[in-house]
């Protein structure tokens, strides 16, 4: 793999930050002709101070909730001068994504605008603090969700509510796997229409964990099933990897202080939710297995 010389050293983030990885990885599959759209989130600040910045291509600070609307104007500002060979990539977390952003994503979903929509996932709002979002798992610590009132609602399932847009092109991604991810950013740029990107980003002082098992982590995560890679063209969804072995959701959980209160019922409802999740996407890869063959 080539170096991604559109991030440059001497990003402001903590030492094994896996939003910082999934930039890199999106710079190598994007290239040089993109536009970055960043609302309020840790990317804020690791991007470096104005007038100083990290990334090699222009980027647009906005607030909060506006990140895809943004992206929307710029697209028809680009497209107005012809410049097609552009994308414009909102890059957001999951609190601006699952929460704050959601109305904006929707609408530019809806509507099918050219742009592509990254969530970094690292599962709670960690500029801030690290507090509760709906991306946050059952039985998370977050300063919002302390001990003795853990987090009981599950994840949000943010592909549904995207697959229930009809976009042209979703997929997951893990800065475990850089190379699936890098290719799935190269595939987005050549889709016309709303691409929906979702990257798993460890944050090693939020998930309570050593910044060095970042990316074990991550590949725990995946290998559990509790975040599965599959990418969805067209409707058809196909999955990335199918673990040989796969890996029960305890040693997951097991790896992160953040889980360090979870009660026994709550990792049983947590591994009953991942199998159910797994046996549907399953099931939807097989039957466009089988329509193809
Ligand atoms: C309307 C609004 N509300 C709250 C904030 C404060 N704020 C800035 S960054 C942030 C957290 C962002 O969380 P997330 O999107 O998950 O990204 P992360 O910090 O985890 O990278 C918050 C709450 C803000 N800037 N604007
Ligand atoms: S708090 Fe987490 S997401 Fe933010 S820079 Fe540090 S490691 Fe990265």
């Amino acid at each position: 793999m080539s170096r991604g010389e559109l991030l440059q050293p001497g990003i402001l983030s903590c030492q094994g930050c896996g939003a910082a990885l999934a930039m890199k990885l999106a710079m190598m599959g994007l290239g040089k002709r993109t536009i970055v759209v960043i609302p309020a989130c840790c990317w804020t600040i690791i991007l470096g101070v104005y007038p100083y910045s990290a990334l090699q291509v222009p980027v647009i600070h906005v607030p909060f909730e506006t990140a895809a609307v943004v992206a929307s104007g710029v697209r028809a500002a680009l497209d107005m001068r012809g410049e097609k060979d552009v994308e414009v990539m909102a890059w957001a977390g999951d609190g601006g994504t699952f929460d704050i952003g959601l109305q904006a994503l929707s609408g530019a979903a809806e509507r099918n605008d050219d742009i592509l929509y990254v969530c970094y996932d690292n599962e709670a709002y960690m500029n801030t603090g690290i507090q509760r979002s709906s991306a946050t798992p059952i039985g998370a610590w977050t300063t919002t969700t302390p001990a003795g009132s853990l987090k009981k609602e599950p994840k949000k399932d943010l592909e549904k509510i995207m697959m229930g847009h009809s976009i042209p092109y979703l997929a997951t991604l893990s800065v475990a796997y850089p190379d699936d991810a890098v290719k799935k950013f190269r595939r987005a740029r050549t889709i016309r229409g709303t691409k929906f990107l979702h990257i798993l980003s460890p944050c090693p002082p939020g998930w309570r964990i050593d910044p060095s098992q970042s990316i074990r982590t991550a590949r725990l995560a995946t290998l559990s099933n509790v975040f599965p890679l599959y990418e969805v063209v067209d409707g058809k969804l196909e999955l990335s990897l199918i673990p040989e072995k796969t890996v029960p959701v305890k040693e997951y959980l097991e790896c992160q202080g953040r889980f360090k209160g979870i009660t026994p019922e709550m990792e049983d409802l947590l591994q009953r939710n991942v199998d159910r999740k797994w046996e549907e996407l399953l099931a939807e890869a097989e039957k466009e297995r089988q329509a193809l063959s």
